[in-house]
């Protein structure tokens, strides 16, 4: 008989390990295991969602006629996925192990020698939840020396056909991000508050992840995630009728207490297998035709999905496995206390930060322009700021993570996956949100003593960068107005930004 594995990430009835296999003779394994669950300090949020959604994916397998054997970190406690599949060879007579490609180089290098360490054939297949395989990926990147998202995207519209009119897209442009950078003052009222039901799994997986990672950062009190196929379709459907319509025009917005605005909160569902990128899209794109949501809604969310999530993707499995010591700026700082506990006066990082922590949650703009842009500001060591993100969210999978945070958030790649670095002054959060009006800090100014940490760090960066980034045309403009600056000025800026970073954990 065949063994077939399935992962914490692979919980997706068509996963191609379910179709290569026969419910009527082979069995599945999963197994909740320590390695996978302490390779990084999870938010134990993000180990309740996988341990939750595998136990009723189990289930929902054996309903469908499956035999599953089931390793409960409570009842059968497995150091690692490969000595799971081992005390299942030694019970049963199995001929050969079945596994999708995993989601992590680090697994997928330790699955390519299982064949030898199992003494059997290990048939990996391609995932097909992805709209576009690692070797397509290749094949388009390759004899790029940079590749942008916005080419790849286009040719994922026409490869989907969504938002299309034959090979035209429909609105006659392919991008309306230009329209999605409105503030949010109250224009239009915020989503309802969104329930979930929760059931006995839930409940018992809750009370073992508080007794095993009772030290992991991050709390379990908020748990809010669903935990099912049919829960995160509801959450798919909540976000369809009450947020999409307002997705696109508030996307970047950032508003103290409201983590979540018009986001969909989907990416933990995407990320295991509950939902499928394609049904999300083909959603999206139901609601425009049906004139329930605009055009720059609907085409900015199914971008970030085709686009955004496929491109990273092959990014990673491109790159892997140097992309992972990136570190174009040479960045050593240690990370400051306060990403594991909060407590910062920066408003901005506070509203940031404690949403990671309270909900294993924050939005794009917050992680891009809030948290990456700080780290990269603050010239924090990139391997300690990807194994945060890699820890702290709940939708957080190295395939995901590494090149957002090491080429979007860091530009630690040197400007592989995007043009210049995402950074920016305190102006620009002071533009998007409503922090800095509650902000210990000013952010009007840049070289006093209560000046927002971000305007010092920002002049400081860019001064301190000069020989890596000049020569690049889109930070033309702000090394003309750094030449610009009064010198006494500069002097203090450049002073004041020491003092901080020589005491980050304080500010
Ligand atoms: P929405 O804003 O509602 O967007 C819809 C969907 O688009 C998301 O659910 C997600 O699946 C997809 N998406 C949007 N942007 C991206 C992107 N840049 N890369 C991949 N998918 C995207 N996303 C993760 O899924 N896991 C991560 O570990 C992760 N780490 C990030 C780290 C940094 C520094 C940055 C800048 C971004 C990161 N992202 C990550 C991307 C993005 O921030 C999250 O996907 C998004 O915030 C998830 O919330 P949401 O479901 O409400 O998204
Ligand atoms: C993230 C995670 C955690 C916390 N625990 C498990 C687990 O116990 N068993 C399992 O099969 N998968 C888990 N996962 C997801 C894996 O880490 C994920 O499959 C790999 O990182 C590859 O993407």
């Amino acid at each position: 008989m065949r063994l077939g594995m399935v992962l914490g990430d692979q919980l997706s009835d068509s996963l191609p390990t379910l179709s290569a296999l026969d419910p009527a003779t082979d069995i599945i394994l999963m197994a909740e295991v320590h390695q996978e669950a302490s390779y990084v300090p999870h938010h134990p949020q993000k180990i309740a969602l996988i341990f939750s959604a595998m136990r009723h994916f189990a289930l929902s397998l054996k309903e469908q006629g499956w035999r599953v054997i089931y390793h409960s970190l409570d009842k059968h406690e497995s150091p690692s996925l490969l000595a799971s599949v081992q005390a299942v060879c030694q019970q049963e007579t199995i001929h050969d192990v079945v596994v999708t490609r995993c989601g992590e180089y680090r697994l997928h290098q330790h699955m390519l020698s299982w064949p030898q360490l199992l003494g059997l054939p290990v048939c990996i297949l391609e995932d097909s939840r992805f709209l576009c395989s690692p070797a397509e990926f290749e094949q388009w990147a390759q004899g790029k020396a940079s590749v942008r998202m916005e080419f790849f995207y286009r040719e994922m519209r026409r490869r989907t056909g969504l938002l299309m009119e034959g090979d035209q897209p429909v609105g006659g442009q392919w991008n309306f991000d230009a329209d999605n950078r409105l503030k949010y003052k109250g224009q239009v009222p915020l989503p309802p508050p969104y329930q979930l039901n929760r059931d006995s799994i839930d409940a018992d997986v809750v009370a073992l992840v508080a007794d095993r990672f009772a030290s992991n950062p991050g709390s379990l009190d908020s748990f809010h995630w669903a935990t099912t196929r049919a829960g995160a379709r509801e959450r798919l459907d909540f976000f369809i009728q009450h947020c999409l319509p307002n997705f696109g025009d508030y996307q970047d917005a950032l508003v103290a207490g409201e983590p979540t605005l018009f986001h969909s909160l989907i990416s933990p569902y995407l990320n295991c297998g509950l939902l499928e990128p394609m049904e999300v899209c083909l959603a999206a794109e139901t609601a425009w035709y049906q004139k329930l949501a605009p055009l720059n809604a609907v085409e900015g969310f199914i971008r970030q999905i085709i686009g955004w999530r496929e491109f990273v993707r092959g990014i990673y499995w491109l790159k892997m496995p140097d992309y992972a010591d990136s570190n174009f700026f040479d960045h050593q700082q240690p990370l400051p206390g306060f990403f594991w506990d909060g407590e910062t006066r920066m408003r901005c990082l506070s509203e940031s930060i404690n949403s990671a922590l309270d909900h294993a949650y924050s939005h794009h703009i917050q992680r891009l322009m809030v948290i990456g842009n700080f780290a990269t500001l603050a010239g924090l060591a990139p391997k300690l700021v990807e194994e945060w993100f890699l820890a702290i969210y709940a939708d957080a999978y190295e395939w995901v993570e590494l090149p957002n945070v090491a080429g979007m958030g860091l530009f630690a790649d040197g400007g592989y996956l995007a043009s210049k670095p995402y950074i920016a002054s305190g102006n620009y959060i002071n533009k998007m949100s409503d922090y800095c009006k509650q902000c210990h800090y000013q952010v009007k100014t840049a070289d006093q003593s209560d000046s927002c940490p971000l305007n010092s760090l920002y002049w400081d960066f860019v001064a301190r960068h000069r020989e890596r980034l000049a020569g690049n045309h889109r930070m033309a403009m702000v090394y003309r107005n750094l030449d610009r600056q009064d010198p006494d000025k500069q002097r203090r800026i450049f002073a004041r930004a020491r003092l901080l970073i020589e005491s980050l954990d304080d500010v």
